[in-house]
């Protein structure tokens, strides 16, 4: 076959299929050795475990082992990157992304938000002058990469999450999600339910109810509390929502809230009553006859001008500072796991919306540290005689 680039190229006869570059290329394509992908395919399937059930290209697994296994930026606080998921067990906490925006309905980019929230939170260190932590001495942390999950299909990626929270559920190390638009609430719950001997209440914060059962025909980010609440050990009389209001939420929601006995705490009610008073109010209602917490925290429900990059803005949010102190109020009885959604860094502005969702991440690990309801308290370890 001749080469596409001989001095032939300059002759002005007709030319030939075969004088062309694309038909050498695809001849080349079959002679190409491919035996190290293969091998690797092979592992990867291995440590990335099978697939939901729905999935028809059995090659996909559960958590993405591919070339972006991890994030294009590292781990989260860089701890160690659990490549082979069959070694899950024994630790404290998972990290793991779940980058989906197939949820979104007007501004996506939510799939970018594990790797961003990855990113900045190398910036500081383990260390917590105000809870008194070293997180890497206290709790034994891995990543485990994103899930697969599957853009075009949302129900797909919904399987995959379920799944994937199933398996860190069976193995009781405590999941912290880096979302993702709002629509991963659900499956993380569906996921996470079989495995709680009890009911499970959710604290979720938001500036939108996201209790409508379908938009634009789809369950999306404005439904996940509609169909989690309809999973029998998640009622909503166990769910309280926080920061609720504006102009951008649904009125179909706060019906559905009504209906089912939601409870739902405005922005003006963190005003009049204080942030102590309605927490207090909130671990009530939300662990009334319920076994543990999962917690749901949307950054939109913080004021955009410190957290810009979201899909869903809306003005007249949470400080960052009423945030940290709210979520160290809502976990201190421990919790099932939490989700940190709705990060997306297309529209974020010097990372501070990824900065303080990893900040919100951090404050919940100290705390649950600060508690003893995970990992060891500092002096445990060393036998230190401080008094108790
Ligand atoms: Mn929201």
């Amino acid at each position: 076959m001749a080469e596409p680039h001989d001095e032939q190229d300059k002759d002005q006869t007709k030319l030939q299929r075969e004088d062309l570059h694309g038909i050498w290329a695809m001849e080349r394509e079959a002679q190409l050795d491919i035996t190290r992908t293969e091998q690797l395919a092979e592992q990867q399937k291995l440590y990335g475990l099978e697939a939901a059930a729905s999935i028809k290209d059995r090659s996909i697994t559960l958590f993405d082992r591919g070339k972006r296994a991890g994030g294009y930026n590292g781990t989260f606080l860089g701890v160690p990157f659990l490549e082979d998921m069959r070694q899950l067990g024994g630790q404290d906490v998972v990290f793991v992304g779940a980058p989906l925006d197939t949820g979104t309905t007007f501004r996506a980019g939510t799939r970018f938000g594990p790797q961003a929230l990855r990113q900045i939170s190398t910036l500081g260190g383990f260390y917590n002058t105000d809870h008194g932590v070293i997180l890497r001495e206290a709790l034994q942390m891995v990543d485990a990469g994103d899930i697969q999950v599957i853009p075009a299909n949302i129900e797909k990626s919904f399987d995959q999450i379920a799944d994937a929270m199933s398996y860190i559920a069976e193995r009781k190390v405590l999941p912290i999600v880096l979302g993702g638009d709002h629509s991963i609430g659900y499956p993380t719950i569906r996921g996470i339910a079989p495995f709680i001997e009890g009911n499970i209440g959710i604290i979720h914060f938001d500036r939108h109810s996201d209790l409508t059962e379908t938009s634009l025909d789809e369950r999306m980010h404005g439904s996940p509390f509609f169909h989690a609440t309809n999973i029998p050990n998640a009622p909503a009389t166990n769910l309280v929502q926080i920061g609720i209001g504006g102009w951008t939420g649904s009125k179909s929601g706060i019906r559905v809230a009504r209906e089912r006995h939601a409870t739902v705490i405005s922005i003006d009610d963190i005003e009049r009553y204080g942030i102590d008073r309605v927490m207090e109010f909130a671990l009530e209602v939300a662990w009334k006859n319920a076994k543990t917490i999962w917690l749901s925290f949307d950054i939109d429900s913080i004021d955009p001008a410190f957290a810009p990059g979201t899909g869903t803005p809306e003005p007249g949010g949470l400080l960052p500072r009423e945030a940290l102190k709210m979520i160290r109020l809502a976990i201190r009885e421990g919790i099932a796991g939490m989700e940190l959604v709705e990060v997306a860094p297309p529209y974020d502005v010097s990372d501070i919306t990824a900065l303080l969702g990893g900040r919100l991440i951090m404050d919940v690990l100290a705390t649950l540290v600060e508690s003893g309801k995970l990992g060891q308290q500092p002096g445990q370890a060393s036998g230190s005689s401080e008094p108790a």
